[in-house]
């Protein structure tokens, strides 16, 4: 029953189901396909860093590096390559297994992607995996990332088809499914994900879902941020989404796309660890690990070591030790042992 193929043929009405169902018997069931995917006490740690920060043209309602509004953020032109490197060194040596660069780009210019692709392939020496969100792409510069090596691209659906334009009028949905196929096509990893706590309404958070869930593969890593309030964004002081109706999308996403990493991103701040065992047991089974996001504060590694050890949880291998796992039940190949500083068992 949970070990299934993924499907990619889901209805309105099945995801809406799902989360109308009793909370025990949703968290339940997620679990049971969580098991039959995954290692239930392994998480996969990221580490984000910001490489060209602020001044972007976008309007994100969301986004405090939007050039349209107040938020107070000192702006940074793309940092040197060094700079990059010695942040995935330090990540690296604190249990991350991934590092991610982002951009406040509305897509990069070609110039800017020369020294995009050497950061990938520095970082990539580190033995860490890639994963680079840099706005919109065309085919061409996915082709230039993928033969860097890059491994992820990050680049969120954000919300459903139907409330996106409340959030967002200077690109459309059509163009990140655009972007989201150039990735796929150059043979990079997809990680695609979303926002909730922005004023959506249910039927929003269901449809977002089930967009993601619709794409055949299913996105690789499926980042699910809670909005992170930004003063002086038009979405600071929206009605926040109560942890229980978090955790019901954590474990829906979880159902959905049982052989995908379920990110719990942006939000862990203000969440209580409660909260995030909660997700964690609904299958969340990554996280941005490190004190900063891109440019909000992020929980500090202390704290993180601490949940994880009061939970029992390990951070997922280095990359180079990653053990060949084709009777396992995870199906990316990826590292399922090693020991990696900081929140190792
Ligand atoms: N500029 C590129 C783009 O938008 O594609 C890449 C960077 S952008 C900051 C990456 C993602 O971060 C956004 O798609 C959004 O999902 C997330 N994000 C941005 N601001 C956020 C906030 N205040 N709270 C939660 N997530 C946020
Ligand atoms: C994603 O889905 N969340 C990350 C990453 N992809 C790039 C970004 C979260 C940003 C939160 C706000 C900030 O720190 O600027
Ligand atoms: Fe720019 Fe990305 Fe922020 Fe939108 S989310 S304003 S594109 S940096």
């Amino acid at each position: 029953m949970t070990n299934q193929a993924p499907r990619h043929d889901w209805t309105r009405e099945e995801v809406q189901a799902l989360f109308e169902l009793p909370f025990n018997e949703l968290l339940f069931r997620a679990q049971q396909v969580h098991r039959a995917n995954f290692d239930p006490n392994t998480v996969q740690l990221s580490t984000l860093l910001s490489i060209k920060t602020g001044a972007c043209p976008e309007d994100c309602a969301y986004c405090p590096q939007s050039t349209r509004y107040e938020t107070g953020l000192k702006k940074e032109p793309l940092i040197d390559v060094d700079a990059v490197v010695e942040a995935a060194r330090a990540a690296k040596a604190n249990g991350s297994t991934r590092f991610c660069m982002g951009a406040a780009w509305r897509s990069p210019k070609d110039r800017d992607l020369v020294q995009v692709e050497r950061m990938v392939r520095e970082v990539k020496a580190l033995g860490l995996e890639t994963c680079v969100t840099l706005g919109m792409l065309k085919a061409e510069q996915a082709k230039r990332l993928a033969d860097a090596g890059l491994d992820y691209y990050n680049h969120n659906l954000d919300t459903s088809p139907e409330f996106y334009g409340k959030i967002i009028s200077t690109r459309t949905y059509e163009d990140r499914l655009n972007t989201l196929e150039h990735v796929r096509e150059a043979g990079i990893n997809v990680c695609c994900g979303g926002i909730v706590g922005m004023g959506e309404a249910p039927a929003d958070r269901a449809e977002l879902l089930r967009q993601l869930a619709i794409m055949n593969p299913h996105p690789d890593s499926v980042p699910i941020n809670n909005l992170v309030q930004v003063e002086g964004t038009p979405l600071n002081g929206a009605e926040k989404l109560s942890p229980i109706e978090f955790v019901r999308t954590i474990a829906v996403a979880r159902i959905l796309m049982p052989a995908s990493y379920v990110r719990l991103s942006a939000g862990r701040s203000e969440m209580s660890d409660e909260t995030q065992a909660l997700c964690f047991f609904a299958g969340a089974n990554s996280i941005f690990y490190g004190e900063r996001l891109l440019t909000t504060e992020n929980p500090q590694d202390a704290k993180d070591r601490e949940l994880f050890r009061q939970l029992g949880l390990r951070g997922e291998g280095h990359v180079e030790e990653v053990q060949t796992c084709g009777s396992g039940p995870h199906e990316h190949g990826e590292a399922t042992t090693g020991q990696p500083a900081g929140l190792g068992a």
